[in-house]
């Protein structure tokens, strides 16, 4: 599309996301179709490289029907993570820092060595070294978490904060794991690693399609985020955070007062 001025663009969402203002939607607007909002997501994110953060992994974004429903938008997207990001596990966040912060839980997998760009992974274990339970935090910054789904591209696919728990050797079967979220003790979604793209070792196939697709080829060594297992649930200043996934354990994060 001719005429986005995806700098300027990218400089709203960032401003946006530092002084925790949420923004109106602007897709339609600046006439951002799939391809350009990429292109502003990549501008958004090299505003964060440029201020001296890394990139350290891709996210997946609506990979399960409960979190196409919650959005409204029912396409898979992807999405960039930064070193200033990740939050150490059990760590804290301030939720002031953020517009409406919610969080979900995930499954993170550690790159190993993949395939050539449009070659299938033939060996999971091989593209893959390690898995672990997550937490990502995400905040729309459009107002009252409303997008289209040029929207939500443009936007880092909502990407906040991400907590990976302990890695573990890759288990024989990923695609039917228990997940809970659970909130000061209690549980407040409940899932299966099957409702993420059926088994979430496709979405590790659809990353690097998509990604691919838009000139970025994943790295051995970053953190794989394939996607929410359940619907997010906003954070709450002073909430203790956990998530379970069965058979990988527990990743937490608090958030202060
Ligand atoms: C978009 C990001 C979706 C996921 O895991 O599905 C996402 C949003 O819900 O704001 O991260
Ligand atoms: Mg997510």
């Amino acid at each position: 599309m001719i005429g986005v001025d995806t700098a300027g663009v990218a400089a709203k969402l960032g401003v946006a996301a530092d002084t925790a203002t949420a923004i109106g939607q602007l897709a339609a607007e600046v006439g951002l179709d799939v391809p350009t909002a990429y292109g502003v997501q990549a501008a958004l994110v090299q505003r964060r490289l440029d201020r001296g953060e890394r990139l350290v992994g891709v996210k997946m974004g609506l990979t399960s029907k409960a979190k196409m429903a919650q959005v409204g938008v029912d396409e898979v997207i992807w999405g960039r993570l930064t070193d200033a990001m990740r939050v150490p596990d059990g760590g804290a966040v301030d939720p002031s820092a953020y517009i409406h912060p919610r969080v979900e839980p995930e499954v993170a997998f550690l790159l190993d060595r993949l395939p050539e760009p449009g070659e299938p992974i033939g060996d999971f274990a091989t593209a893959v070294r390690a898995v672990a339970p997550a937490i990502e935090l995400i905040d729309s910054r459009y107002a009252d978490f409303r997008f289209s789904l040029p929207d939500v591209i443009a936007d880092n696919t909502s990407a906040a904060a991400f907590v990976v728990g302990p890695w573990s050797p890759v288990p024989a079967g990923l695609d039917n794991l228990g997940v809970l979220l659970e909130v000061d003790g209690r549980v407040v979604q409940v899932g299966s690693t099957a409702a993420i793209l059926g088994d979430p070792r496709r979405a590790l196939d659809e990353g690097i399609r998509l990604a691919g697709r838009h000139g970025v080829r994943l790295q051995s060594g970053w953190v794989f985020l394939a996607g929410a297992a359940t619907a997010a649930v906003p954070l709450r200043p002073g909430a203790h955070v956990r998530a379970v996934v069965e058979k990988l354990g527990t990743a937490s994060l608090k958030a202060s007062a």
